[in-house]
Formats: structure tokens, sequence, C-alpha cells
């Protein structure tokens, strides 16, 4: 490919009232503040999301940290280096320590400028094997468990293969009891998102019990260890989302045996070249991933869904249709899944779906323009 020469980088800061409000051992959220990422080069715009949120719930990131340092590091060193390439921006950066979703953001951009240049769908330019993916859902915590099992009938029903139910102290053990009488041949996994710590060993291993496909961070992100501890004890595989921050974790982490399974979030490690290195590594020892979410646009979506066709994604990701998070998704048409549980990966180059210009606008709280 020759050199192309990047124009301008544009930041611009969205928020989107959810359809129903979701709620994690941190709290309840009713919308979602995030940044788009837009890289203009020949004419073509590639677009990138940062999934970092307003307040530093899932991990120390938020918007205005995600954007100080896009205006202050990220962008400068595309400028300075002439960097197009999203693997030679993934180099570079990380001589910057931490940050993992403000560099995603922009190497997402950079990724469907390049597929867009290349006329190539992201997945064939990943070495992606599928058309497509596995569709489950992550359901919130709600106010009552009959509404709980209301939601899951309703999602159920709209063909969603796997239910990740959010858990929390309190909100544990009876609820997957129900759940397990109520719809006893579900595939069941739940997420604690950080929130026990060690001294609630013995409770959680009375999870084993209902067959959860897994327990995904029952234990703060630093936790390696009291993840092991509690491996050791438990049948339920335990997956880990926060503490895999980098492909090095991943490594010790499963040396530890503190999980058998890996959620992949293109946010927290940084951008898909540590994505793949993770995905690489866990292939390679037979440890099973699949493809996190953090609720995001269809644009952010859009970029999951091609890293979900790599082989190893092996289960259910927390890819939904659009109209399970948002009325009106950023892009048309918005993503849904077939009757079969499953989406199917856009084909067009790049992210491969039309972003709507009038829904971003509308859904804007700020831009800022960094002229090249
Ligand atoms: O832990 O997987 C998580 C959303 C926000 C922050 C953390 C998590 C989540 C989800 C949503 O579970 C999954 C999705 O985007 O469908
Ligand atoms: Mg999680």
């Amino acid at each position: 490919m020759p050199m192309v020469k990047i124009e301008q980088i544009e930041l611009e800061l969205l928020e989107l009232p959810y359809v129903h409000f979701f709620e994690t051992s941190f709290g309840r959220e009713q919308g979602r503040t995030f940044i788009l990422v837009k890289v203009y080069a020949d004419g073509i715009c590639g677009y990138g999301e940062v999934v970092a949120d307003k307040a530093p719930l899932y991990s120390y990131e938020t918007t205005s940290t995600a954007w100080l340092m896009l205006k202050d590091y990220f962008i400068p060193l595309v400028k300075a280096n002439a960097v197009h390439d999203p693997r030679d921006f993934s180099r570079l950066a990380g001589k910057y320590k931490g940050h993992p979703m403000a560099k995603a953001g922009l190497e997402l951009a950079l990724w469907d400028l390049e597929g867009k240049r290349k006329k190539q769908p992201l997945w064939k330019i990943y070495g992606g094997t599928k058309q497509e993916i596995l569709s489950g859902v992550s359901v919130g915590i709600q106010d009552t468990v009959d509404e709980l099992i209301h939601r899951i009938e309703e999602f159920l029903s709209e063909g969603y293969g796997r239910i990740k139910i959010k858990i929390k102290p309190g909100w544990d053990i009876d609820v997957c009891r129900t759940l397990k009488q109520e719809f006893p041949d579900i595939l069941l996994q739940a997420d604690a998102n950080g929130g026990y710590t060690i001294t609630e060993k013995e409770a959680l291993k009375n999870l084993d019990e209902f067959g959860l496909q897994m327990l995904e961070q029952p234990f703060p992100a630093y936790d390696l260890w009291d993840h092991s501890r509690l491996q050791k004890e438990m049948n339920t595989p335990l997956c880990l989302d926060e503490s895999a921050d980098s492909a090095e974790s991943v490594r010790k982490a499963l040396e530890m045996g503190s999980c058998r399974i890996i959620n992949i979030k293109v946010g927290r490690v940084g951008g898909v070249h540590e994505a793949i290195k993770i995905h690489d590594l866990c292939y390679g020892r037979g440890i099973p991933v699949w493809c996190g979410g953090m609720l995001e646009s269809g644009i952010g979506r859009a970029h999951n869904l091609h890293l979900a066709t790599l082989p190893n994604f092996k289960l259910h990701n927390d890819l939904s249709a659009s109209k399970r998070y948002y009325q009106e998704d950023l892009i048309d048409p918005p993503v849904d899944i077939t009757p079969q549980g499953t989406i199917r990966v856009p084909n067009d180059p790049g992210i491969g779906v039309n972003p709507v210009k009038d829904r971003i606008k509308k859904a804007s709280l700020k831009r800022e323009v960094f002229k090249f």
C-alpha cells in the first residue's frame, strides 16, 4: 500500500440513552457517554470508539482522561511520526503507560481506515474464519427477580443462545437457583465485576450446584492470586475480564490457574493488536475466549464483530442486537440477530457498517478537530 497522509483527526463526545437501565455490582446507569474517534485521509473516514465511561467504575479511565490522553499524547504521536498503520501506532503508543481505552479508540479508527483503503472487511485482514458469530446477551441487575425472569423470557424468544446475569453480594445464589428452576436448559453465566473478596470464597463455591457456563471476574482486577485460590476449589470455570489487561497478564493468570476462560475486550487491552496476541496465546494453550462488550454503539460493536471471527472465539459473545441497547443506534442498518441466535459479520470494507451523521450530531455534546 502506498503511504497515506492523515489530514485530520476528530474527537466527539456523545451521549446515548439506553432502552433499559443497566445495573452491575458497581451501580445503575441510564445511558452511555463515550468518545467517537474519526480519522480522515484521501477522502476516507475511519471510525473508532473509546469505551471509557463517564466515571471510573469499570476501570480508572473516564471520558475526560481519554480525551486528555488523545489530545496531549496519542494524536500528536500520529502527527509527529506520520503513522497510519494501526500496528505501528500500537507499538509507538506502547511507550506511554496505561490508558488502554484511549489508545484502542484511535487504533480502531486506523484499522477502519486501513480496511477501507484496502477495500477489505476487517475480519479478512485479521484472519477471521467465520461469517457469523454466536450472540449472547448480558442482563443487568433488576429491581426484582420476577422482572429479571420476564426480561430473560423476552431475550430467549428473540433467539439469544446464552444468558449472562450480573451478580453482587445479596443478588447471587437465590437468583441463580430461581433461574435454573424457571429455565433448566439455558446456558447461564454470571458476572460479578469484581464485587467479592476472598472472604466470600465459601459462599461463591455454592454456585457450583447450578452448572453455570462460567463465573466471570468474582474478585478485583489486581487479584490474580485470589482467583487462582478459588478456581482450585471450584468446578465452575472462572473467566477473567477486568484482570486480563494484556497478553502478559493473561500468561501469568493461566500459569497460576486463575481461570479457564478469557474474555477479550479491545478497549481493556489497548487495541486489536494486543487482543490478537491474547487470542493467539490462549489458542496455543487450549483456553477458549469470547468477545466481551462495553455497551458500545453500533460503531464499536461492528469492530467487535470482526474480531470475534477469529477461530478461538469459541463461546457466546456479549454481542447483541442494536435494539437491545439503544432505541436509535448510530448505524443503519442496525445490528440484528438471526433466528439461530447468531450475528452476520459485515462484508463491506473496514467495519462494513454505515454511521448516520444526523444521529451522531443529535447525540453530540462536544467536538474537537485536529488538523495535520
Ligand atoms: O463486565 O462485561 C462487563 C458492560 C459495561 C461494563 C462491563 C461489562 C458490561 C457488560 C455488557 O456486561 C456487555 C455488552 O456490551 O453487551
Ligand atoms: Mg465482565
